[in-house]
């Protein structure tokens, strides 16, 4: 008989560093007492993470939802303007837009990567649209063709939220390089981190300019601000975490892999689970495990649950469920979204989760499922 976990078990577990090379790290800290400003550790870090990555310019920030916001200041959108983005993602994304000024217009997202839909893109773009702000949700690289093809026809801004895709590349290229501008998370909760942090990633050396100048207050140098800036940096601790964490990436990708050969070789026995599937020619960042399940998700989700499994409905209610978006989208004008919205379900996945337990997380959504038939 399968008996509940006496710990719980969580969507995710971050990987940390090695205890003595952090601290040794921590030592030259405390000895050369600078602690944030774009010091030696941060500058390191944006180096190794643009070699990494093979992308042009990138620039560190101390969280995503600030790189998301800074992003869309750069892009100099017309104040009052809309964005068309998706309501199938983190309340940062439209909330980063409405930060700027701007309007949120929700279009839907299409079944198979549970990105925006480009063919129902065209139908929401009006004299007032500026940009589109696609997601590459769990991962999943959104039409980026499509959508670039759309943005040159009507004159617009493309800025992706890869907050989900630190590696994901297509056709061995990285996801960063389309549309103008990415933004990266690196929280705790992300396969890569640096505790909270994140970054832009873009091609445009003027992008370049504007986005340092922006992330550092709009300072130029001690008596000059030419920009409302914000404060973006990351800050020196952070930044060891990172340089320290970007050595385990790979390590922990292949554990991820094994966990997901697991769920992907037992799940699809179940009747009622879909897996979604990564477009042929592009490779995963093993940041989330989305399933499908027919009609009985809550009841999954809940089984799981008093087994201490914390399985997480990543991203139930869409966005247009929140109080502040209500009037912009319902299940009538977005199905798609909240047909996946009631199915999908994130399963724990964290290289320590380890074979066995990825086993009898099958097993427990093996046992809710028949309670169901
Ligand atoms: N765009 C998208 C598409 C995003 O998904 C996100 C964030 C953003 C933008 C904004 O990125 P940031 O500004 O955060 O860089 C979590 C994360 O806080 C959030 O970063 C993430 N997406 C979102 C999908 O998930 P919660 O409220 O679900 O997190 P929480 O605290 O419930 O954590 C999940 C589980 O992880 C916990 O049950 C236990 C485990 N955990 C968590 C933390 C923080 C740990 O083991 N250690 C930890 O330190 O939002």
């Amino acid at each position: 008989m399968i008996k509940p976990f006496n710990n719980p078990i969580y969507i995710t577990q971050p990987i940390l560093p090695d205890y003595k090379d952090l601290t040794s790290e921590i030592r030259n800290l405390y000895d050369s007492r600078m602690l944030t400003n774009l010091g030696p550790y941060h500058q390191k870090l944006e180096l190794k993470l643009q070699k990494f990555l093979q992308v042009k310019y990138l620039s560190l920030f101390n969280n995503a939802t600030i790189g998301l916001i800074t992003a869309l200041k750069a892009l100099d959108l017309p104040f009052g303007s809309e964005v068309i983005t998706t309501p199938f993602t983190f309340a940062a994304t439209p909330h980063a837009i409405v930060w700027n000024g701007l309007k949120p217009v929700f279009c839907d997202i299409e079944p198979k990567t549970m990105t925006l839909d480009p063919d129902k893109i065209e139908g929401q773009i009006s004299t007032r649209t500026s940009a589109i702000l696609g997601v590459h949700v769990y991962g999943f690289p959104c039409k980026v063709g499509q959508i670039s093809s759309i943005a040159r026809a009507n004159n617009l801004k493309v800025m992706y939220d890869g907050a989900h895709a630190f590696t994901t590349k297509i056709d061995q290229e990285s996801i960063c390089d389309f549309g103008d501008i990415t933004v990266l998370s690196f929280h705790a909760t992300k396969l890569f981190h640096t505790l909270e942090g994140g970054a832009l990633v873009y091609n445009d050396p003027s992008l370049h300019k504007k986005v340092k100048n922006l992330r550092n207050f709009g300072i130029q140098d001690e008596f000059t601000v030419t920009d409302i800036g914000i404060n973006g940096k990351l800050n020196e601790v952070q930044a060891i975490f990172g340089l320290l964490n970007l050595s385990l990436v790979k390590e922990e990708q292949n554990k991820r892999k094994t966990i997901a050969e697991i769920y992907r070789s037992r799940l699809p026995q179940l009747d009622a689970i879909n897996i979604p599937e990564m477009p042929l020619g592009t490779s995963d960042s093993f940041q989330y495990f989305p399933i499908l399940i027919e009609e009985h998700r809550d009841l999954v989700y809940k089984t799981l649950r008093d087994y201490n499994i914390h399985a997480r409905k990543y991203f139930y209610p869409p966005c247009t469920e929140y109080e502040c978006y209500q009037n912009l989208g319902s299940r009538e004008s977005l199905p798609v979204t909240y047909e996946i919205a009631d199915k999908v379900l994130c399963l724990p996945f964290y290289g320590a989760l380890g074979c066995e337990n990825a086993n009898i997380i099958c097993d427990v959504i093996e046992i809710a499922l028949k309670k169901s038939s």
